[in-house]
Formats: C-alpha cells, sequence, structure tokens
C-alpha cells in the first residue's frame, strides 16, 4: 500500500491528495504537523533529510519527496501526464515554474497572513510578495486565456501543481476578480469527476 505523509493544510501536500482523488488511488494519509515539529524528528528525518513534507512511500520502503515529483510519478501512464516528449517537457515548464516564481510568492504570503496571522515584523515581507505573486497569475492568465488548461486542451499535472495554491491566493491577499480565465480555468477543475477540496482529510 502507497503511503502519503502529509498535512493537508499544506498546498503542496494537497496536490497529492488532489491528484490521489482523481486517479482513486489506494493509500494510506499519516498526518505530519509540522508546527509541533513532527518534520524534524529522527523517524522523518531518515525518511527525508530535507524534513519536509509531502513524502510519499512505495510498499518496497522507497521514499519520494518534493511534491511535483510525487505527483508526475503517481500520474505516469495516465492521462494526466503526456508521453510525448515535448508535451513532458511543457508539464515540467509549468511545475518549475510553480516552484520558483508562484509558490515562493502567493503560498509564503499565505502562510504569512493565515498561519502566523500577519504578524507586524513579517508585514513587509508580506506585502513584498504581491509584486511577484501577481507576476505569475499574469502568466497564467496569459495562457488561460488561449487554451483550458495549461499546456493544452488536457488536464495534466501541471493544472494540480498550480491550482493548489492559485485557488486559496485570496488567503494571501490577491484578488483574482482581474483573473477571469484563471477564474474558469478554477471552476473547470472544481468540476472534474472526484475533485475534493481542500482539507476534506485530516
Ligand atoms: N519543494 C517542496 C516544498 C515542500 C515544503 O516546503 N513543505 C513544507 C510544507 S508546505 C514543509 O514541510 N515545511 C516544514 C519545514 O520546512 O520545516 C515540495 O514541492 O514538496
Amino acid at each position: 500500500m502507497l503511503k502519503i505523509y502529509g498535512d493537508s493544510q499544506s498546498g503542496n501536500c494537497y496536490k497529492i491528495q488532489l491528484l490521489a482523488s482523481f486517479l482513486q488511488l489506494e493509500h494510506e494519509w499519516h498526518h505530519v504537523d509540522i508546527l509541533a515539529g513532527d518534520t524534524k524528528q529522527s523517524a522523518f528525518l531518515s525518511k527525508n533529510p530535507n524534513g519536509k513534507i509531502p513524502l510519499l512511500a512505495l510498499p518496497d520502503n522507497r521514499y519520494l519527496t518534493e511534491s511535483n515529483a510525487i505527483l508526475n510519478y503517481l500520474a505516469a501512464d495516465t492521462d494526466l501526464l503526456p508521453t510525448d516528449s515535448f508535451e513532458l517537457a511543457k508539464v515540467q515548464q509549468w511545475q518549475f515554474f510553480e516552484q520558483y516564481s508562484h509558490e515562493p510568492y502567493i503560498a509564503v504570503a499565505r502562510f504569512i497572513a493565515k498561519y502566523l496571522g500577519l504578524p507586524k515584523d513579517r508585514l513587509a515581507e508580506y506585502e513584498s510578495k504581491h509584486h511577484s505573486g501577481y507576476k505569475a497569475l499574469s502568466v497564467m492568465e496569459t495562457q488561460l486565456t488561449a487554451t483550458p488548461y495549461l499546456i493544452g486542451k488536457q488536464l495534466t499535472t501541471a493544472d494540480i501543481s498550480l491550482y493548489a495554491y492559485t485557488h486559496v491566493a485570496h488567503e494571501g491577499g490577491f484578488q483574482l476578480a482581474d483573473y477571469p480565465a484563471i477564474l474558469a480555468w478554477l471552476e473547470r477543475i472544481q468540476g472534474q469527476p472526484n475533485y475534493i477540496t481542500m482539507n476534506s482529510i485530516n
């Protein structure tokens, strides 16, 4: 049985829950409490020395980390991951974009506001995230004005990677009203069979 270690408050972990639900993958969910220090315990560090969730454990005790690598591993040989080499690279292009140009701004602004309660000493950092976060949203808006999903007509793991923190961007102070193509894309994903909301597990 596959084991997924994570916290469903985390968008990176929700990516895996959403994919597992779309594909109806049988798995065990193991809750990990970051704020209580679970990722710093030696038992967890022996599985992921980087001390981060999500973490996938295979039945033969091999481990895989990094949310987008886990998504692509689990989606291999399904319609959610293309086999054509250019299309596969386009999926990865959007996933690298997510990790470098989107998540560090939108997810971090959300963390500061929602989980830390926007403390005064992090206000400047919170505000500094908005310029680059909106830039990332504009890049997505341009693509989603041209195609229904990020790499074309087909839902892929690239959409799951970017959906996770975009659909809760308002919790980090981002307004999506000026991004109609993103709003339509969010609804398209929410209308998929076996869609689950964030925090529906744990
Ligand atoms: N690039 C990693 C990021 C993972 C990550 O930052 N996870 C956070 C939760 S969203 C975490 O485990 N934080 C605990 C810590 O850094 O101590 C991925 O995509 O999986």
